[in-house]
């Protein structure tokens, strides 16, 4: 086993907030004392938008938040204990949207980032400033520093931001595909390729496979540098029991033709052994009749326990997904 592993987590939104914080208890708890050395997460940039003249970054906020421990949890997005004074005044000019709240403290975080991005920074730069703020015990890296926001099309050849989908319609128009504009154009930001080339265990968080996971894999050179990595690949089911945990992934994969399954998420990311990506899969006890549909397709299947409801849960499934990874 190595003393201090290297470890890359391809994360967004709540799911893979949770993760990582699981991840980084169970380094803890192996006796890391630096894991912002060790632990990297690779953060899905796709939801990023700009409103009202500032740029939000959703799944790079909540995963800030969540290591800094100061994010609302009931909620799943922004500052816990945030107050909406200036989303109201917003409102009564008419700016931004009505269906979606920036808090006040969260403004604080916006208007800091989109300074720093007139300034010339770029969002790993910025990213790396916002890390200063809070010991977060994890080094944070976007996708990529092109903006590659995710639209939704719908049949008709609508096309709307993916936050107006998700926030406004709550998922309820059925999707034709999903869009990352320019990705194909876009390179992974600085410092990915590295640490999921050095990196002793690559893990893909229990996240939206659709919306979250998909734009990260979507950026060229991502899929090829995760098939090439000398660490195993070990992914963690976002669907147990045959449903998913939270937010409307179903609806994501029945867009893209997956079924809402364990193992058919598996066979989305595919095997490594394949033209996929996977070595080993993490499966719920619930679906432990998935397993060998899993093994199947080439890839480890492993039943643990992936409720997230505790840090104590929540430590079990990082060290799970280390484990599973043999590091
Ligand atoms: N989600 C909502 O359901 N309603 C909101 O008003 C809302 C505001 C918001 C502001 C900043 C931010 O970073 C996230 C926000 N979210 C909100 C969450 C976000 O829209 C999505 O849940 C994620 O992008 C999906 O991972």
């Amino acid at each position: 086993m190595t003393v201090s592993p290297r470890v890359v987590v391809l994360a967004g939104g709540v799911g893979g907030s949770r993760f990582v914080l699981g991840v980084r208890a169970a380094l803890q708890a192996r006796g890391v004392a630096d894991t912002g050395a060790a632990l990297t997460v690779v953060v899905n940039t796709g939801d990023d938008l700009w409103l009202s003249g500032v740029r939000l970054q959703p799944d790079v906020d909540s995963l800030t938040y969540a290591l800094a421990g100061v994010n609302d949890a009931e909620r799943g997005w922004g500052r816990r204990g945030d107050s909406e004074r200036v989303n109201h005044e917003l409102q009564e000019w008419g700016a931004g949207w009505p269906w979606f709240t920036l808090g006040d403290l969260d403004l604080g975080t916006h208007l800091a980032r989109t300074g720093w991005l007139r300034e010339g920074l770029t969002p790993t730069q910025v990213l790396e400033r916002m890390s200063h703020r809070w010991d977060l015990g994890a080094r944070l890296l976007p996708m990529t520093d092109a903006e590659v926001d995710t639209v939704v099309v719908l049949p008709d050849g609508t096309r709307m931001h993916f936050q107006e989908w998700w926030t406004r319609h709550r998922a309820t128009l059925a999707p034709a595909a999903f869009e990352n504009p320019g990705i194909q154009g876009a390179a992974p930001a600085p410092g990915v390729l590295e640490a999921i080339a050095g990196a002793d265990a690559v893990l893909i968080a229990p996240s939206n496979p659709v919306v979250s996971i998909g734009p990260i894999l979507a950026v060229p050179g991502m899929r090829d540098a995760l098939r090439a990595a000398l660490g195993p690949v070990v992914g963690v089911s976002p669907i147990i029991g045959g449903k998913v945990v939270r937010g409307m992934a179903d609806v994501c994969l029945t867009a893209i033709g997956v079924d809402t399954s364990a193992s058919a998420v598996a066979g989305l990311y595919g095997a490594r052994g394949g033209a996929g990506l996977l070595d080993a899969w993490l499966i719920g006890e619930e679906d432990e009749a998935a397993a060998d549909a899993v093994a199947g397709l080439g890839i480890r299947p492993l039943v643990r326990p992936l409720w997230m409801t505790d840090p104590d849960r929540q430590a079990a499934l990082g060290e799970a997904a280390l484990a599973a990874a043999e590091v």
